[in-house]
């Protein structure tokens, strides 16, 4: 459960406008896959992992990146009924893609940063924690289904 204030959800929903979340997308899962290499083990099928720049620039990272963070985004959208919104997503994500949920974690995490490294000066401290109520919020909607 998430809570946010109606101003938290305003200054996340107003530095989320002014960031271009494909970028973010792209570059949070980039981070996971370099400061977390195991976490590479779930996508073998994406051709050339093994050094920092074959990561930053490979492709199906980015592809991979946009579908996570479009998912995201529609999170966004419905701070007040999380689970909900990524009830299905965690079914898949348990039962099909056996992924550790404390991924989600580390993911979020990387969002934030990103963002920070977006919005400069912009990404004061209250606006990073509420951020950091959100991507919370996100991955433990994401770990509700696990059993
Ligand atoms: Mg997941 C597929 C969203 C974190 C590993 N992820 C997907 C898909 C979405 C999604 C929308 C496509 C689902 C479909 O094809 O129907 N993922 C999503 C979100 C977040 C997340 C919103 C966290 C914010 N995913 C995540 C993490 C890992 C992971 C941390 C692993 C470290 N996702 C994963 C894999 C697939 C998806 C392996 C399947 C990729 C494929 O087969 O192409």
């Amino acid at each position: 459960m998430v809570h946010l204030t109606d101003a938290e959800k305003a200054t996340v929903n107003g530095l989320w406008g002014k960031v271009n979340p494909v970028e973010i997308g792209a570059e949070s899962l980039a981070s996971l896959l370099i400061v977390y290499p195991w976490t590479q083990r779930y996508f073998s099928k994406f051709g050339d992992l093994s050094s920092v720049s074959a990561i930053m620039g490979n492709p199906q990272v980015k592809a991979h990146g946009e579908k996570v963070i479009n998912a995201f985004d529609d999170g966004l959208k419905h701070l007040d009924n999380l689970k909900g919104t990524f009830a299905s997503l965690s079914e898949l994500h348990c039962d099909k893609l056996h992924v550790d949920p404390e991924n989600f974690r580390l993911l979020g995490n990387m969002i934030v940063i990103m963002m920070g490294h977006h919005l400069g000066k912009e990404f004061t401290p209250s606006a990073q924690a509420a951020f950091q109520k959100v991507v919370a919020g996100v991955a433990s909607a994401l770990a509700h289904k696990y059993h």
